[in-house]
């Protein structure tokens, strides 16, 4: 069978048996006990990695914190110079990493591809946002004064990200944070370590070309323990972290108790209406590459459909009509549509929904399951399924990180639809499908969906990088990406200066000496 080039993009990578932490050899503390990859796509284990232990962290943090003492003296622009430097890298090495991203991780080699184009975007975006770290100007009440803000860099930034976006994620703070002037402290999840390690080594070619110390990108390696470490340390200013509600919540409050930030990009639970008026052909692409794409792994993969009375049967059988066409297996294989979980406990919990999903009165329409056989030694491959469900379901309210989709039927106006697609804790993404402007308007009004992301006639997946990614309710809040979202890596200072002889105090004070 072909190796598809993987070995190949391994070397290239710098990805050896055992990877030692934080990357070139001369930035490299990770000396703790060492976590295993093992790729879901065949179950090999690709490399081991050293951990950081608490020792190890204190040296990191100390070139972190020598490494902005330096890079903040550093013009804007000409760390956006730098970023430029690295989105060519990326340029460069989008096939190996895009590669590397499909075979630890499982995502499709496009996605794969199309992860590292993200790195790509975010750094263009970031050198040109790098000219324009703007504050406003305002009129002082005071005669001869001048009033205006500045955003200075702001110091470490802690970035945790997750398995499902090991790369992407990072480079959207990571890039914005640099520009900013910030060095990044990084722990990629502890399932995807060697896509940590292989970003590691690509920005730290381009710092140790330009004389730049590696301490601008700082990686470490482990679980939640190491996480903990930044959560708690009040050196690090900002906290971003990705992945499930639960960690949220506790990186949460950690930061909070030392009255920290934190950007939090948490879970969704995204649905799509699909309303009398929408295009069925839109509605079937966008729908069903919503809830399979990534094997279902996006924070904003579709998991809800919900659909009016009047269109639900004939959306139902043209779904269940195009998942009967959908190719699972290895990723790399461009043939295939579906690879596979991140683990085997993702499959415990995929199989965990589709139970409870049955037990609280749903109808499995496409049954799923686990594949089995060659091809599928890793037993990690599931069949995308689909059930009949009321939203109000435990399991339905619930994240499921898998390929599982829920129907769910409205009937009267979009009101209803759009109550229903609000009521869940989560705050993602949502779409609508509807040709009909009256409907498409009162989903995006401040009555409409009660989410970060609202589209129309687009699914809720596929983001991109221009505009701010986040939500709203348990997603947690946070903006991370595109827009203004910059200003969280940042502190704002307002300045007044005086240029009279006088001291005139604000709001009219007179106090006289
Ligand atoms: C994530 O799943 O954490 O919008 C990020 C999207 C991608 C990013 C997803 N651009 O689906």
């Amino acid at each position: 069978a072909s190796d598809f080039g993987i070995y190949d993009a391994l070397k290239v990578l710098g990805i050896k048996e055992i990877n030692e932490g934080s990357s070139t050899g001369t930035n490299n503390f990770s000396s703790g006990e060492t976590i295993a990859s093992f790729s879901p796509v065949d179950g090999s284990l690709i490399a081991k990695v050293k951990t950081t232990t608490k020792e190890d962290y204190e040296q990191v943090m100390g070139t972190a914190t020598a490494a902005f003492k330096e890079w903040r003296t550093k013009p804007a622009p000409q760390r956006g110079e730098i970023v430029r430097q690295f989105g060519d890298k990326l340029r460069e090495l989008k096939e190996p990493l895009g590669k590397l991203v499909s075979y630890e991780m499982g995502k499709s080699y496009q996605e794969g591809l199309g992860e590292v184009q993200e790195m790509i975007d975010i750094c263009d975006f970031a050198v040109g946002l790098s000219r324009q770290l703007h504050g406003l100007t305002m009129h002082s009440e005071r005669p001869g004064h001048r009033m205006y803000e500045q955003y200075h860099p702001l110091g470490v930034v802690g970035i945790i990200s997750a398995f499902n976006f090991p790369v992407a994620v990072w480079a959207w703070n990571t890039a914005l944070a640099w520009i900013c002037g910030d060095v990044c402290i990084w722990k990629p999840s502890e399932k995807t370590p060697l896509c940590g390690i292989a970003c590691q080594h690509i920005a730290a070619t381009v710092f140790k070309e330009n004389n730049l110390p590696e301490g601008i990108s700082c990686l470490i390696n482990g679980d939640y323990n190491v996480g903990e470490l930044m959560t708690g340390d009040a050196r690090i200013p900002l906290v971003s972290a990705t992945g499930s509600i639960r960690m949220g919540k506790i990186v949460a409050q950690a930061v909070a108790a030392r009255l920290g930030k934190s950007l939090l990009e948490l879970g969704g639970n995204n649905a799509i209406i699909v309303t009398p008026d929408a295009d069925i052909k839109m509605t079937v692409i966008g729908a069903v590459f919503g809830a399979v794409g990534t094997a279902g792994q996006r924070c904003t993969s579709t998991r809800r459909l919900i659909i009016h009375e009047s269109m639900y049967d004939k959306v139902k059988n043209a779904i269940v009509a195009a998942y009967n066409q959908l190719r699972i297996g290895n990723p790399l294989d461009e043939n295939n549509h579906v690879g596979p979980l991140i683990d085997t406990d993702a499959v415990l919990q995929y199989n965990k929904a589709l139970q409870q999903v049955v037990n609280e009165g749903g109808n499995l329409i496409v049954e799923g399951g686990v594949l089995e056989g060659q091809g599928y030694e890793s037993g990690c491959y599931v069949r995308p399924a689909i059930a009949e469900a009321e939203n109000h379901f435990k399991i339905v309210q619930h994240e499921t990180f898998a390929p599982v989709l829920y129907l769910i039927k409205y009937s009267g106006d979009v009101e209803n639809a759009i109550a229903i697609q609000n009521g869940v804790v989560q705050g993602l993404s949502s779409a609508i499908m509807t040709n009909n402007l009256r409907e498409a308007e009162q989903f995006l009004s401040a009555w409409g969906s009660d989410c970060g992301i609202a589209n129309v006639n687009i699914g809720t997946s596929g983001a991109e990088i221009g505009g701010a990614f986040g939500g709203e309710k348990e997603t947690g809040g946070g903006r991370e990406s595109g827009s203004d979202a910059w200003k969280v890596y940042m502190r704002r200072q307002t300045n007044t200066i005086n240029y009279t002889t006088e001291l005139p105090l604000a709001q009219g004070i007179k106090f006289d000496l």
